[in-house]
This record gives C-alpha cells, structure tokens and sequence, in this order.
C-alpha cells in the first residue's frame, strides 16, 4: 500500500510514517515538478484539505496532509495557520521562536497548545481528524529534537520540553501523534 505525505517538512514525514509501517511512504518532495498549494485557508482544516486534496490529484495515491500550528492563548491564539510564517513567509524556526519570546515578553500567562489537523484522501472517501497537547511557552529554548517551537514548548506533566523528548516520546503525546492514532482507529473501517 501506498501514502503519500502532503508536505516538504522532512520532520513531519519522519514522525508519521512510524505510525504506517508496511505502507510504502512518499512525501511532496518525490513529486517531479510538483507545486504545493498556496495555504490560502484561516483554518488547519482547510489549509489541510487543500494539501490533502493537491497531493491525491497529483498521485492518485492515497494522500494525507497534516496542517499544524502553535497557539498562545495570550496573544488570542497566534500565530496558528500562520506558525511557520510567524516572522515572514520562509521564515527559519529561529526567526520564529525569537519573534515568540519577543511577544511574550513580561507575559504572565504563557499557556499554549500546539494543534494538529490531519486530512486524509483517497479513493473512498475523506478523513478529518484533530489533535491538541497543551503546555507553557518558556522564557529560553531547552533541547534539541525535533523543529519549530518545539525548544520553547513545555509539558508541565513530563518537565521535559517537547525538544527534548525522543520521537517515540514526542509522538505518544504530540498533537500530531495523537491525531494520528485517531486517524488510525477510522482507518480500521475506511
Ligand atoms: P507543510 O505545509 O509542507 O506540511 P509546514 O512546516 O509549513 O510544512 P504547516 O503549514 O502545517 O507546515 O505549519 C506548521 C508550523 O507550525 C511548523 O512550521 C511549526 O512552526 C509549527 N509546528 C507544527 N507542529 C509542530 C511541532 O510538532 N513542533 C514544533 N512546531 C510545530
């Protein structure tokens, strides 16, 4: 079985791909010539099933898409849809993380939830399912797994930033990890 991963983000298709073994897995950048839609939509959802929907036209193969984003509860849920453009279209992690701690500055609440829409395309029918981990923005990056704010990103639960956690760890209770086992549970039935 074939899937195709809607992104050019190499971290994402490394943590989802362990919840498909067996599936031979392709992500955007095994296109030729392939353009990843503009993410024109205010919601996870519909920037997820614009990727979702690009990527199935294109293959033909089963396609899902993961639409993702940070939201802080004292800047009235920003940056969300607009994560990975925080500090300007191909803005690096770090540009966004200081950009971050620079908003955040001399906040008291700095609670945060990083969400994680999956779509899910194929030839059946289409999937839609949501993940949310919540936790505290710190004051200075820890760690270095993973990508995006993930240094800035603590659980409260495990004293551990989300940087510093393994793949294993990050995927048993990341956002997108538990939208995938979601996902999962109705792809038993698909
Ligand atoms: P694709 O659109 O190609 O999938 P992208 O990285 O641009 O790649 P999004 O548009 O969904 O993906 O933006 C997600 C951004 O949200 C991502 O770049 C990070 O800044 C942040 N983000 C999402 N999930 C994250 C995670 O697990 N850890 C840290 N930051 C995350």
């Amino acid at each position: 079985m074939n899937l195709l991963i809607c992104t050019n983000n190499s971290h994402k298709v490394q943590e989802i791909s362990g919840f498909f073994k067996g599936y031979e897995i392709k992500s955007f950048k095994d296109l030729a010539g392939f353009k990843a839609p503009e993410e024109t939509s205010l919601f996870f959802q519909g920037n997820a099933l614009l990727k979702a929907t690009a990527g199935y036209k294109a293959s033909g193969e089963l396609s899902l898409a993961d639409d993702s984003g940070l939201e802080v509860y004292a800047l009235g849920l920003k940056p969300g849809v607009f994560s990975s453009r925080y500090a300007g279209e191909n803005a690096t992690d770090m540009a966004n993380n200081e950009k971050l701690l620079k908003r955040l500055k001399g906040e008291k609440d700095r609670r945060a939830r990083f969400v994680s829409v999956l779509a899910l395309v194929g030839s059946k029918k289409v999937l839609v399912v949501t993940g949310i981990v919540e936790g505290v923005i710190l004051e200075e990056p820890r760690g270095d797994n993973g990508f995006g704010y993930d240094p800035l990103f603590y659980i409260p639960e495990l004293d551990k930033t989300m940087a510093e956690l393994t793949l294993e760890e990050k995927n048993r209770i990341s956002h997108r990890g538990r939208a995938l086992v979601k996902l999962a549970e109705k792809l038993k039935s698909y």
